[in-house]
């Protein structure tokens, strides 16, 4: 076994991500072999259970009210369409449903109680549950955990230093507050981010300090390669390679060996031969379902296809971590307090974010 450290530098980082790349390969492969079985993959399956209307400015955003997208707008989902939706993916070969909303933080109420409605509801049909609902407080993490919420996803996305360049309505400081307030409870935490956003490799490098260094390192990280949504300010992006998502994937496996290493967005652009590749290199997990949260994601039936020809298994749930209790709502412990936290709002700015924001108001 490979002991796991907590103390990875930026240059130790990027000479792993620049090695030769069949030692990269190998290195990454032998790791992820010492720590996994090499044949299973985690399946996920996401739920938009909030869509459109943010208020945020993440510069690689469909749901982000300001831009001018095709995205169509959705109230929160009910309970039922949540279950529903919950059954057709555990009847697909999902263990896991990650809801995620459209929100910049939770705010106590009917709303989150809802939610916290969908995540008994989820647990109860014996799926992991994992939701991402943007900033939350320590009451609301305990909240979610009192319900059955398995995994919580909150993303860095990029190197602090990158942040600033796509996103200016939150800080860094938030993202890693809100990661540390799921880290108190029974959650476990998912934290990853975004290549191909016009990064140098030093801000990939830069990501993978700040998530390898947190303690414990998080039990599982997306890797998504840019989605370029028109009209969103990133909508120019060229499509990242093949070779550094690969790069990118087997990095993460060799700093952090007991993650789970979601191969996120962006598969419907990578052949079977490249996925194959993410998977040797460390790759076990995957979100299936023709579709991500707004934009599309292969089709479950070629993703049992590409299984079966790569003699793959999908992951059982509940086989890192044991299955929640759910506490009902009227036994529990927690009140809603109600807090209004004073999250931070840098408001740098950030021109081509400016210029999205001006081109949507003229073509309204
Ligand atoms: N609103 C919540 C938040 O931002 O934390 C949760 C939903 S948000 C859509 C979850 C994550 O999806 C983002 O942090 C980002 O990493 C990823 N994401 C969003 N748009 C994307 C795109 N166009 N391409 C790739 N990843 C994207
Ligand atoms: C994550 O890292 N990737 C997922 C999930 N966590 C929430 C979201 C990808 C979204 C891609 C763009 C879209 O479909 O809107
Ligand atoms: Fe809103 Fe999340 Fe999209 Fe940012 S990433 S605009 S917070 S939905």
């Amino acid at each position: 076994m490979n002991e796991t450290r907590h103390n990875w530098t930026k240059e130790e980082i990027l000479e792993i991500y620049n090695k030769p790349l069949m030692e990269l390969l190998y290195d990454a492969a032998t790791i992820h072999r010492n720590h996994h079985d090499p044949n299973t993959v985690q399946v996920s399956t996401l739920l938009s259970i909030k869509t459109g209307g943010c208020p945020e400015d993440c510069g690689y955003c469909p749901q982000a009210a300001r831009y001018h997208t095709d995205v169509e707008g959705n109230d929160l989902m009910s309970v039922q369409q949540v279950k529903a939706q919950a059954l057709r993916a555990k009847s697909s070969g999902s263990s896991r449903v990650c809801m995620g909303a459209a929100w910049r933080n939770v705010k106590d109420g009917e709303e989150f109680d809802q939610v916290l409605e969908m995540v008994r509801t989820i647990n109860k049909l014996d799926m992991e549950v994992c939701c991402t609902l943007g900033m939350i407080t320590e009451n609301q993490a305990q909240r979610l955990a009192e319900a059955g919420l398995y995994a919580y996803n909150h993303n860095l996305d990029s190197s602090e230093e990158y942040y600033k360049e796509v996103i200016s309505t939150r800080g860094y400081e938030d993202r890693l507050e809100t990661i540390d307030n799921v880290r108190k409870t029974n959650v476990t935490v998912c934290s990853g981010g975004i290549i191909g956003m016009g990064e140098k490799t030093e801000d990939r490098a830069g990501m993978l300090v700040a998530l390898s260094t947190l303690n414990p390192q998080p039990e599982s990280v997306p890797i998504n390669a840019l989605v370029a949504v028109e009209g969103t300010p990133l909508e120019d992006q060229k499509p990242v390679s093949i070779w550094d998502m690969v790069r990118m994937v087997a990095t993460t496996r060799i700093v952090m060996p007991e993650t789970q290493v979601r191969l996120s967005a962006g598969r419907t652009e990578m052949t079977r031969e490249g996925q194959a590749m993410c998977f040797f290199a460390g790759a076990n997990s995957i979100f299936a379902g023709d579709k991500l949260l707004t934009t599309p994601n292969p089709d479950v039936n070629e993703d049992m296809e590409m299984f079966k020809l790569l003699g793959l298994n999908p992951q059982k749930p509940f086989i890192k971590k044991m299955q929640p209790e759910t506490v009902e709502a009227q036994n529990s412990q927690y009140q809603a307090l109600g807090e209004k936290p004073k999250w931070t709002r840098p408001e740098h700015t950030i021109e081509r974010n400016e210029e999205a924001k001006q081109k949507a108001k003229a073509l309204k």
